[in-house]
Formats: C-alpha cells, structure tokens, sequence
C-alpha cells in the first residue's frame, strides 16, 4: 500500500515509480491511497475484508490514519508529524486489533523499528524475499551466509539478474542488522 499519494508531485514521481516497480514485478499488489483525497479507500477496504490483516511501515507514514479512515467510529490515536525530525512521533505504542463490521480484522502497529524484526531466523528472512525462494536450500554450503561463499544460488541469481541488487541490498541491511541487535 503506498499511502499519502497527495503528496505524489513532479519532484518525486520517478523515484516513487521506480520504487514500487520493483514490487509490481515481484506480483505484490499495491494499493495507493490518501487520507486528505479519500483516494483508494474502497479498493483497501475490499482488500482487507474477511482476512486478518497488520498495518506495518515507519512512524508517521499512516497506519492508523488509514484504519480510522476504514472504521469510523473507533477510537484510535494519530500522530502529528514533527517538523524537525520529519518523522512520526511514535503515536501507536502497542499493536491493537479491530473489527471490521462485515468480516476482516485489521491490527495497528507501532513503527517498524518498534514493532520489531529482531526474532525472525535468518530463514525466515530469506523467506520474505519471495523471489529468493526457488533458490533457497541449493547452496552449496549449508550455512551458506549468501555474501561471498562459491557456489550460493542466491549469489547465482542476483548475478543472472533474478534477483535486483536492489533486493539483494535490502536483504542484506535486514541481515545485518539483525545480528546487531542479537549482540546485544
Ligand atoms: N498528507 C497526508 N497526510 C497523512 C495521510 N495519512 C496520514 N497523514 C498524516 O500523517 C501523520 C501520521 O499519521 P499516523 O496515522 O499517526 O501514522 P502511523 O503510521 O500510525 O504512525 P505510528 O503510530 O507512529 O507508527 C498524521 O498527521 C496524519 O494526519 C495522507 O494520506 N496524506
Ligand atoms: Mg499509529
Ligand atoms: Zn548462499
């Protein structure tokens, strides 16, 4: 979901789309919505029923914004951004969970650094990279850290252009900084 498409202007519209291409080509359905527009509201709605669903991303970028948006009549708080930090001010500090009136419920989260990445195993990291999978387990090593080691399939994919550098990059950020924090 790419939410705020209000902001959407001629300073950042090619980034944005080079950005969610990367997704659309990976088949991720993106919804894009705005608060202040009222756009793509019917279409998230219709998306969300009769499934659970958890709204993640950073602070600020809306979460909860977009539930009440979908629920009139609850009662959950939103955020005013902070000039300075240009972020959220960490509004939601525990996950909650509503109910939509037909079917579907939608859990609210924290920001993503609050929320959390630090339990998942490095295979389930792996995992959530959807184009890895096909390639996940014919390593040649079985503990493969997919960076250098001869004969990694992920290495082989990004390098037959399967997997982007871009995904790659991004898996390696979550890798590491996972370990990070596991040193702790
Ligand atoms: N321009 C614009 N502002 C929006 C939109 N949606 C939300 N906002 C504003 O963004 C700010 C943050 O919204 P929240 O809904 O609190 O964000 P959040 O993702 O729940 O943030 P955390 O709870 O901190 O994780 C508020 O000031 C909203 O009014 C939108 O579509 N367009
Ligand atoms: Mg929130
Ligand atoms: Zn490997």
């Amino acid at each position: 979901m790419l939410n705020k498409c209000d902001l959407i202007d001629e300073t950042n519209q090619a980034d944005l789309n080079e950005l969610l291409k990367t997704y659309e080509d990976l088949n991720y359905n993106i919804i894009r919505t705005s608060i202040k527009n009222q756009a793509g509201m019917e279409a998230l709605y219709n998306f969300l029923q009769d499934k659970t669903s958890v709204f993640v991303g950073q602070s600020g970028v809306g979460k909860s914004s977009l539930i009440g948006t979908l629920l009139p009549g609850i009662d959950i708080s939103v955020g005013e951004l902070s000039q300075k930090r240009k972020k959220g001010v960490h509004t939601t500090t525990t996950a909650r969970l509503f109910h939509m009136p037909k079917g579907g419920d939608l859990i609210d989260s924290p920001g993503i650094r609050e929320f959390g990445l630090w339990h998942i195993s490095e295979d389930e990291l792996l995992n959530g990279f959807i184009e890895f999978r096909p390639h996940i387990g014919y390593c040649r090593f079985r503990d493969c850290a997919h960076e250098k080691e001869p004969g990694c399939a992920i290495l082989d994919a990004l390098e037959k252009g399967e997997i982007t550098e871009h995904r790659f990059q991004s898996f390696l950020r979550i890798k590491h900084s996972i370990r990070e924090n596991q040193a702790f």
